[in-house]
């Protein structure tokens, strides 16, 4: 049956460090996290009536659909800039759009905005520098991927409804990742299962996240996620739990993603070819073993 294989994330009202340690952070196991804002102003505060009355200014770059780019490059250039409080009205509007905003520090500009939330101290080592917003339009998506750094993520729902399609990273051998990347080649938005026919026996987890949610996501956790109403999130960082993912992150930071990106830069078409048959190839093998064992 052409049908991902998913199941519900859990659902964790109070819980002690060492049992969140024990039971979320070693296994990485994802989880929602209804208590993580308890002592948040932001979940009241950063509506996006009042985002704009102190942001509303500043101008930001907007990104539109990965796949009007070829899917093999990850960096994407920006579709159009515009001021911050005339997106914040197309996600209010719940219009339909793919424009999103990414990676936003809007900290660095407004950085009384940091006394509404803290690092909160479920675990240590947050990596305090980098808490990140990401804004979308009701319909858009982001690409399924999992983070380069591997740094575990504590990301907060605001305004609306988002959904998050996970997959651990023992299920990598089914999802089609490209090469010297973290992304996937398929479209989880419409997923051509003639194309990518392993990914029906990946297992994974679905959960909406809602207004003041916040959802764990293990370090290495491939993420596909959909704005199902206009909205965005705040996501805090920190360190992968073992010493090895933390070098592994570094690794893909420091030395993958730059190859990758001069590779791109000095042989475009075919390095990009070569991504996108390898990823197919490599997974496609995967599933010939499979079905030979199940024959056999
Ligand atoms: O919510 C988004 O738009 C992207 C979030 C994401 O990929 C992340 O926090 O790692
Ligand atoms: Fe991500």
């Amino acid at each position: 049956m052409n049908t991902l294989n998913l199941r519900p994330v859990d659902v964790v009202e109070d819980i002690s460090n060492e049992e969140f340690y024990h039971n979320y952070v070693k296994p990485r196991r994802p989880a929602i996290l209804k208590n993580y804002t308890k002592n948040w102003a932001a979940i009241d505060k950063w509506s996006p009536e009042n985002l704009k009355k102190i942001a509303g200014q500043h101008k930001v770059k907007l990104y539109g659909k990965w796949l009007d780019n070829s899917p093999t490059f990850i960096e994407m250039p920006p579709v159009k800039e515009v001021l911050f409080a005339e997106y914040l009205d197309t996600i209010e509007s719940n219009e339909p759009s793919d424009l999103r905003i990414f990676l936003f520090n809007l900290f660095k500009l407004e950085p009384e905005l940091l006394k509404d939330f803290e690092f909160t101290p479920i675990m240590d080592g947050y990596l305090k520098d980098f808490p990140y917003l990401f804004f979308g339009c009701a319909g858009s998506d982001v690409r399924m991927h999992y983070d380069i750094d591997l740094s575990n993520v504590f990301i907060t729902q605001f305004h609306g409804t988002k959904r998050f399609t996970l997959f651990d990273q023992d299920q990598s051998k089914y999802l089609y990742k490209f090469p010297f990347t973290t992304h996937s080649a398929v479209d989880m938005a419409n997923i051509d299962f003639d194309k990518y026919p392993a990914i029906k026996y990946a297992k994974g987890y679905q959960c909406d996240l809602n207004h003041g949610e916040t959802l764990f996501m293990p370090s290495g956790i491939w993420h596909y996620i959909q704005y199902i109403d206009g909205s965005y999130s705040l996501s805090l960082r920190t360190l992968s739990p073992s010493r090895l993912g933390q070098i592994q992150g570094a690794y893909n930071v420091l030395v993958v993603r730059k190859l990758d990106e001069f590779l791109n830069k000095y042989y475009k078409n075919s390095w990009s070819d070569y991504k996108l048959k390898k990823a197919i190839e490599h997974t496609n093998e995967i599933i010939e073993e499979r079905e030979e064992d199940i024959i056999s």
